[in-house]
This record gives structure tokens, sequence and C-alpha cells, in this order.
């Protein structure tokens, strides 16, 4: 499960005072005249302030809460962020939240205080003022810490909501090898394809029935032939996925004269994985055998599934084999 798919963000500064605003008078405009004078200011106003503070308090929370999902999420999701997002400032943005959230209560406390001594109304309308304009420059003084945590929530809640039950299978490879469209063929997903490589920048998940099973599949980023230290931010998601994630891997090769490496370099690709990640299951498909150059296979000792994403061709092999895979897997079928 992807822990912020169901929070919402803060609002923006600007947005979160006018919604101060209008709820501020509402609340007044819903306490109707009893007693006296006297009285109804008093309430209109503690109402007044109780308004600013829960529209503002329900802000900070919607921050505080996207902290603690980070807090509490699985390390996949852990490790994606801090791809993006420093760790520390995540967390130390996070206290910074709750104390702030601390200073709003405070202030609520003290005004209302204020308000119930204070005599006459002028009195009151004084320290209302007061209140809202101290606790909105609580927030108004920190837009950064705020937009912190609207830009985590962009990136964290749009991450696939991934399930740890079910099996879950990655598509990677070099840069165009048809990644994206291998995973459009056979899954739910629908990732962008097109002609050029780097088209793919973030993993995307989609599902596929077999034999009434549902597994998880996964399109990544392409790989680039470099050490694994200096692999970017948006390679580096494909390899967290396969760390964290992955029951099987298929690694895909581009044997056609439009390829982005030539071969050697795509296998270098794949014994870097194989070095780093030993024990993973991978199903090597050599695809574009439609207009394919090389062969794979002349190259590489292990069983390679020639594939075409525009005559279907090995597709059926491809399948059974991720069954036969998928069948060994403890957690599955
Ligand atoms: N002829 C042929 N073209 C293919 C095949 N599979 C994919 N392509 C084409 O290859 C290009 C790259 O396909 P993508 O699916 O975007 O490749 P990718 O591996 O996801 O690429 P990146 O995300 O950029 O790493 C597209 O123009 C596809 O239409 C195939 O089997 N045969
Ligand atoms: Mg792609």
């Amino acid at each position: 499960m992807n822990p912020w798919e169901r929070l919402r963000p803060p609002g923006k500064i600007e947005d979160m005072e006018e919604e101060v605003f209008t709820n501020v008078s509402k609340a007044a405009k819903r306490i109707s005249f009893r007693r006296n004078e006297v009285y109804t200011a008093r309430k209109r106003e503690l109402a007044r302030i109780k308004a600013a503070h829960r529209i503002l308090r329900k802000h900070l929370n919607r921050c505080i809460d996207i902290g603690k999902a980070y807090i509490g999420a699985d390390p996949f999701y852990r490790d994606i962020l801090s791809l993006f997002f420093k760790e520390d400032n995540i967390i130390s943005h996070y206290k910074r939240i709750k104390g702030l959230s601390n200073i709003l209560d405070r202030l609520l406390e003290t005004y209302s205080f204020k308000i119930s001594k204070a005599r006459n109304p002028p009195e009151m309308a004084k320290y209302r003022k007061e209140a809202l304009a101290r606790m909105m420059s609580v927030v108004k003084r920190r837009p950064n810490l705020i937009q912190f945590f609207i830009e985590i929530h962009r990136f964290a809640s749009r991450l696939p909501s991934i399930s740890k039950e079910t099996p879950l299978v990655i598509v990677g490879g070099p840069p165009n090898v048809g990644k994206s469209s291998l995973v459009r063929e056979i899954s739910t997903a629908h990732p962008e394809v097109a002609e050029y490589p780097f088209t793919t920048k973030k993993i995307s998940l989609g599902h596929v029935t077999m034999n009434r099973h549902v597994i998880q599949i996964m399109d990544t980023p392409g790989l680039l032939d470099r050490p694994m230290n200096e692999r970017n931010p948006i390679e580096k998601q494909a390899i967290l996925a396969i760390r964290h994630l992955a029951d099987i891997l298929i690694f895909m090769f581009d044997p056609s004269p439009m390829r982005y490496y030539p071969i050697e370099k795509q296998i270098h690709i794949l014994n870097e994985i194989e070095e780093h990640f030993t024990g993973l299951d991978i199903i090597l498909v050599s695809n574009k055998a439609d207009i394919k150059e090389i062969d794979v296979t002349r190259y590489i000792k292990e069983k390679v599934i020639e594939t075409s994403l525009l005559t279907g061709q090995g597709l059926d092999e491809l399948r059974s084999e991720l069954y036969v895979r998928l069948s060994r897997l403890t957690k599955t079928l």
C-alpha cells in the first residue's frame, strides 16, 4: 500500500488564508444574538478564533500525516523518497510542523482566555484581531516549510501502490529496449512508449492475471552502463525496486539496429545486476525479434526468450516461463 495515496496535501498559504477568512466570518454569523451585546460579542469572537485555529490546524495536520506516513512507510517507499528529498529534511520539517501546531494550540488557549476576561466588545475585537494575525503569521512566516510537504505529497502520492502479499515482477534493462511496451502489452498499466530512449522516468505498476492469480508487474526507467554509485535518481528507482520488491526480473535486450547500446554493453548491465543481486530470479528476453540484427544467444549461455511486441512472437512463451517461475515462489500461487 502507498501510505500517501489517501492523504490530502496541505493548501498553499494564500488558499489557507482565504479559507481562514471565509470560515471566520461564517463562524461568527452562525451565532445569533443572545442575552446581551457583551455576551454575544464574546461568543462571536471566540467562535472566530476557534475557526481560524481549526482551519490552520487542519492544514498542519495534513503535513504531520504526510511526515508520519514517511516514518512508518515500507523501506522501499522511504528509499525512493530519499532519492528526491533528504531524509534529514523530512524528519526535521516534520518536527518543526509539530512545533508550529503546539504554538497554534497555545495561541488559541491564550486568546480564548483573554477574550473571556475582556470587559467590552472593542477589547474583545482587539484580542481577536491580534489572535488571528499571530495565528496566520505562524504559517505565513514559513512558506517553504508548507511547500515542502506539498511537494512530498505530490511525489509520494503518485508512487504505485504495492502489495507485499502479491508476487511482483520487474521489467528492467537498458534504455529503449521495449520495457514499457511489454508492460502495456501484458498488463493493465499504460506507461508511455516512444521511439527515443529515456522515455520512462518513473516506476509504474500494472497487474496481470495468470490462471486466476493476480501478479504485479512494474515498468522501470532504463539502466545505463555505469557503476551502481554513479547512477542518477531516475535509474536508482529501478535499482531500489529490484532490491526491495522484485520476485522476478524480466531483463530485456534490444538486438535491433536501433539499439541504444551495443550488445556487449547491454550484457554488461545485466552482469552488474547479477553481481549486485545474487540469487535474483531473472528471465532473459531479447525483444524486437521482428527487426533483430543480432542473435543474443550467441553471447549468453542462459535461456533467452525472443519476443516481438509488434507481431506477438514469444509472448505466450514468456507468459508460461513467468508462470513456471512464479509457481516456485512460496508467497504465491
Ligand atoms: N519493431 C519493434 N519495435 C518495438 C518493439 N518493442 C518496442 N518497440 C519500439 O521501441 C521503442 C521503445 O519502446 P519503449 O517501450 O518505450 O522502450 P523502453 O524500454 O520502455 O524505453 P525507456 O523507457 O526510454 O527506457 C518504441 O518506439 C517502441 O514502439 C518490438 O518488439 N519491435
Ligand atoms: Mg519505458
